[in-house]
């Protein structure tokens, strides 16, 4: 079985590792217009030694976006600017992903830093979409619009040509969002998902809106790059999404041309009871990987190089993606490889500090 440093080849795409960098939000958009911040951030961990650097979270509408600050992908000008870091993250010989997102009816929330509660319209906010017309609780309690028939195919329609825009400025890697309580996710879960027509109720129901919209994206993007799909793949609450759901969405979205599965969990709501501890969220990578027959990512509460080798080599996980242990350390990568004896070469410029 392969190991972590081992390379990893998904459609035409090689990964020189089988080290992701998860999508993380940085809140740091204008109109969602990245800037230098996300080029360094982004840049840094691709010369730290990543195989892939998955770009965070991007709203395909400006009413999909989680804060203010989120970035976006709806207009051309937006595309111009992830051009550059996805430029720089291939220069550093790693593949550049993106993760196209709507956030539903989490939308239009303060930055973490000022609360993160839901905004009033006359402090920034702004209407919010969902499947139907309940809202998340907590801090965020604006009650959102059940989505129309002309919603769903604007919303698909945005996602489709966000994967154009997406591919215009040379990622090479998708990732859909269908988890974390936001728009997709909204569907899936009979939590969030009370609607009484061909779009809830029954399982083809509550899947049938993910799908149209991955089947949409997957028309643009091209056939030989990896389209990935995010999932909680449990709401871990009672009455909510399950993983043997997740098992079965996994199998179709494979007929339907996607290629991994990021096993993530939880989200939909927010007294969830979540078992967070170092891992917690592999078995869930493991039982799609073997049962629905697709690559899979693991992320969540990994920090260890023989913990993150150990997931690649038991086959739990085709990859492993980093979240908060690759902002504390953007070169985890090259120090993984030390301590595993394994080979990863850093930038020419920072060679003699390895
Ligand atoms: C953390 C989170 C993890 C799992 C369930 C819910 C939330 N997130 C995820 C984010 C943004 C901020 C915090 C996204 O998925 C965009």
């Amino acid at each position: 079985m392969a190991g972590l440093f081992d390379s990893l080849q998904l459609k035409s795409v090689t990964l020189r590792n089988r080290i992701g960098v998860s999508p993380m939000c940085m809140y740091s958009a204008a109109e969602g217009l990245i800037d230098d911040w996300h080029l360094v951030h982004l840049g840094a961990r691709a010369a730290g030694g990543a195989g892939l650097v998955i770009a965070e979270a991007t709203a395909v509408a400006p009413e999909g976006r989680i804060t203010p600050g989120d970035a976006g992908i709806w207009n051309d000008a937006q595309a111009e600017r992830w051009a550059g870091v996805f430029r720089f993250v291939r220069a550093q010989g790693a593949v550049a992903g993106l993760q196209l997102a709507h956030a539903g009816r989490k939308a239009g929330a303060a930055v973490p830093w000022a609360g993160g509660a839901h905004l009033a319209d006359t402090a920034g906010g702004w209407p919010t979409l969902a499947p139907s017309a309940i809202a998340f609780g907590g801090s965020l309690g604006r009650v959102p619009a059940a989505m129309t028939d002309a919603d769903l195919a604007r919303v698909q329609a945005d996602f489709a040509a966000a994967a154009r825009r997406a591919r215009a400025a040379g990622a090479e890697w998708l990732e859909v969002h269908a988890a974390h309580g936001y728009l997709l996710h909204e569907f899936l879960s009979p939590l969030s998902n009370r609607r009484m027509d061909l779009y809830g109720g029954s399982f083809e129901n509550r899947i049938r809106f993910p799908r149209e919209v991955v089947r949409a994206v997957r028309e643009v993007w091209p056939e030989n790059l990896p389209l990935t799909v995010r999932f909680s793949c449990t709401d871990w609450a009672e009455g909510g999404w399950t993983i043997d759901e997740s098992v079965e969405l996994a199998r179709r979205l494979k007929s339907e041309g996607v290629d991994l599965i990021d096993c993530s969990s939880g989200g939909a709501v927010p007294d969830a009871k979540i078992p967070a501890a170092p891992g917690y969220q592999v078995p869930f990578a493991a039982r799609i990987r073997r049962e629905a027959g697709i690559a899979t990512a693991a992320v969540g509460l990994i920090t260890g190089a023989a913990q993150a080798d150990a997931i690649v080599r038991a086959g739990d996980a085709d990859l492993v993606l980093l979240a908060r242990e690759s902002l504390r350390d953007p070169n985890w990568p090259l120090r993984a490889a030390k301590e595993l004896g394994a080979t990863a070469l850093p930038p020419r410029q920072y060679l003699r500090a390895w």
